[in-house]
């Protein structure tokens, strides 16, 4: 198999009823030697608490060593943030050579495959900083064509695949921005991480 493209996009925005610009929903994409690692963070309720505890998760995630395994890496993040406000929060990371795709949730975040294959992971219940069980690492194969979504529940989830799919075409910076202006909910922030694979 021929290595993969990858292209990505980032869009977040905070709860636009309130005057503050502070942003609890906070995404990441980092590049690795085979494809790339990347989160999505929620930290708990939204204004400067939501988004201290979630730079706290994202500093901690630009920084740890992307090759080591999800479950190890929410392991550390849950250390590093225990006792605090708490979050949640999607880890991802795509081997753009293997066309393999790894997924590690705990808490609200959606994240789905849509294009060649349609599928939803489910992440387990719990708060990172606070109660949660041992992280689980899912994986799944990952076929040309598709594009990867991971998002808070700021973005309402009952977007249909082939709505989605269509929603998030073209370029993924773009999609992410379309994606939160469209289904952003006005009572929380929002935000998504958006990942393109293409042959
Ligand atoms: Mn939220």
């Amino acid at each position: 198999m021929s290595r993969l493209r990858l292209d990505t996009g980032i869009a977040t925005r905070p709860i636009p009823s309130e005057l503050s610009q502070a942003c609890g929903d906070i995404g990441l994409v980092r590049l690795t030697g085979s494809g790339l690692f990347a989160a999505m963070i929620d930290g708990l309720g939204h204004g400067p608490l939501a988004q201290a505890v979630a730079s706290e998760a994202r500093d901690y995630l630009i920084q740890c060593d992307p090759d080591s395994t999800l479950d190890s890496i929410m392991s550390s993040l849950r250390q590093q943030l225990r006792g605090g406000r708490g979050c949640v929060a999607a880890l991802c990371r795509v081997d753009a050579l293997e066309g393999c795709f790894e997924f590690c949730g705990l808490g609200n975040i959606t994240t789905r495959i849509v294009g060649t294959s349609f599928k939803t992971f489910v992440p387990q219940d719990g708060i990172i900083g606070q109660v949660a069980p041992a992280p689980i690492v899912q994986r799944q194969l990952l076929a040309a064509d598709s594009v990867v979504v991971m998002h808070s529940d700021g973005i309402s989830s009952h977007i249909g695949n082939v709505g989605l799919e269509r929603l998030l075409q073209g370029d993924p910076q773009l999609a992410a921005e379309r994606l939160v202006e469209t289904f952003g909910r006005d009572s929380d922030d929002a935000g998504c991480v958006v990942i393109r694979i293409k042959a």
